[in-house]
């Protein structure tokens, strides 16, 4: 340990489910194949810098509750010390990867250029530190949603030299995923939306939006980063509307603007959740249209309605979560990030890391009762039975038809339309089986 702040905690071990020790995997054993791959290389796990070190313990009505060796987190020298403690965590996980935004790393400096030396002073850090780990980079992102200057959006504000501060941030920001090697870069529109249509030119925005997206795949092409770009929906807050809504509007988004082959989803369940979807609804739209990128791993608190980024606990749900993203073949430069945070009453280093050990041992629950439900079969057989009409060459041709021909047919009597069970229930206590 480099810090003093995790001392006391050792790297957590797999123990089997067996175990009473709150601080080891009960379920996680990185090596342990599942459908043929290590669970490790399956689940591809990363900690998110914002939640686990730079947020304080705010919300809407109270202050910092957390009282930090890193704090305050305005200078540079705190700075170093909270990537300390982080790569200490990342000992004690051993997760193979992490995330980050700009701001969640270095102090913002009095300019543009104070803000990217600190920047890359961090960054040589933690190529120092990487050097001698496995840790690597899950994505990079910029943080264009908290200083006041992005009130009004970035890419989609009004005032054009917000939009240039947004362009050359996420320059700085691809300059350092690219560095450190990062897989994907991710871009979340917290403030790309609106308060008012009162004040707001909605396709001017969307058009600007759409400009942007497109100089950060020139960019990335620019440069050789092989990674993938990824943009991640949700549907408000902060914003009241934010205009990548839901994975099937960015799709839209997406292809309106010409990027449907160059960028991808990072799919967050509370962002679903909000948006009036399941997690797995958002997946499965995204992998319908080969566009399911990467995952961000969290819960809401289903009472409050807010995007409350509780750490995951419901097997049932990452289960089916995990089943269509390996239906769809798995992560390929995806992964699995715990867009999660504490709450603000758990104050110790210790819950720090029993909540990602909890969260990473849910997973793995789910990812195997996933995995079970693939190789069993049942879900599967049971849709080609429901769809099996359309095997038939009469109902292939009856696509490349019309709707004359396809008029005759059904006046000569030559169809046969029975309703035939949905069979729900039968397929919710399977799925039950497995979970
Ligand atoms: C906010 C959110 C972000 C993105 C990255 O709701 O999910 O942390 O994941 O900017
Ligand atoms: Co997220």
């Amino acid at each position: 340990m480099t810090q003093p702040f995790f001392a006391d905690i050792a790297p957590v071990q797999y123990e089997g489910p067996d175990s009473a020790n709150p601080l080891a995997y009960r379920h996680y054993n990185p090596d342990e194949i599942v459908m043929g791959k290590r669970m490790e290389d399956h689940l591809r796990f990363a900690v998110a810098y914002w939640h686990s070190f730079a947020w304080e313990g705010q919300d809407p009505f109270g202050g910092q509750t957390f009282v930090r060796p890193w704090h305050p987190q305005d200078r540079m020298e705190t700075a170093r010390i909270k990537a300390d403690a982080a790569f200490d965590m990342f000992d004690i996980l051993g997760q193979p990867y992490f995330c980050w935004h700009d701001a969640d790393v270095r102090p913002e400096g009095d300019t543009f250029a104070e803000s990217l030396s600190n920047l890359t002073a961090i960054i040589d850090y933690f190529e120092e530190k990487m050097a001698s780990r496995k840790i690597k980079l899950l994505w990079g992102t910029a943080n264009m949603f908290s200083h006041r200057r992005w009130m009004a959006g970035a890419s989609t504000n009004p005032d054009p030299d917000v939009f240039a501060y947004a362009a050359a941030t996420v320059k700085t920001c691809m300059d350092a995923t690219h560095r450190l090697g990062g897989e994907n870069y991710v871009l979340w529109g917290g403030r790309e939306g609106y308060e008012t249509l009162l004040n707001t030119d909605l396709g001017q925005e969307l058009d600007h939006m759409g400009r942007f997206l497109n100089m950060v795949v020139e960019y990335k092409h620019k440069i050789g980063f092989k990674g993938t770009i990824l943009v991640e929906p949700k549907p408000q807050e902060p914003s009241k509307h934010q205009y990548d809504f839901d994975a099937a509007t960015c799709i839209g988004i997406l292809r309106k603007y010409g990027l449907e082959g160059e960028v991808k989803l990072n799919l967050e369940q509370g962002h679903a959740i909000l948006a009036g979807h399941s997690f797995e609804h958002e997946i499965a739209v995204a992998a319908a249209e080969g566009m399911l990128g990467s995952i961000d791993m969290n819960r809401n608190d289903y009472q409050s309605g807010w995007d409350t980024d509780q750490f995951p606990n419901n097997v049932p749900e990452v289960a089916l979560a995990y089943y269509h993203i390996l239906k769809s073949g798995g992560f390929t430069t995806g992964g699995t990030n715990f867009d999660a945070k504490l709450r603000r009453q758990s104050l110790d280093a210790a819950d720090l890391i029993a909540a990602h050990v909890g969260a990473m041992d849910i997973c793995a629950r789910g990812l195997k009762a996933a995995a079970a439900m693939i190789e069993d079969g049942g879900l599967e057989t049971a849709l080609k039975d429901r769809y099996a009409g359309w095997e038939t060459p009469a109902a292939r041709a009856m696509l490349d038809s019309d709707f004359d021909s396809i008029f005759d047919r059904v006046l000569s009597g030559d169809i046969a339309p029975e309703p035939r069970s949905g069979r729900q229930e039968i397929l919710e206590n399977y799925v039950n089986r497995f979970v």
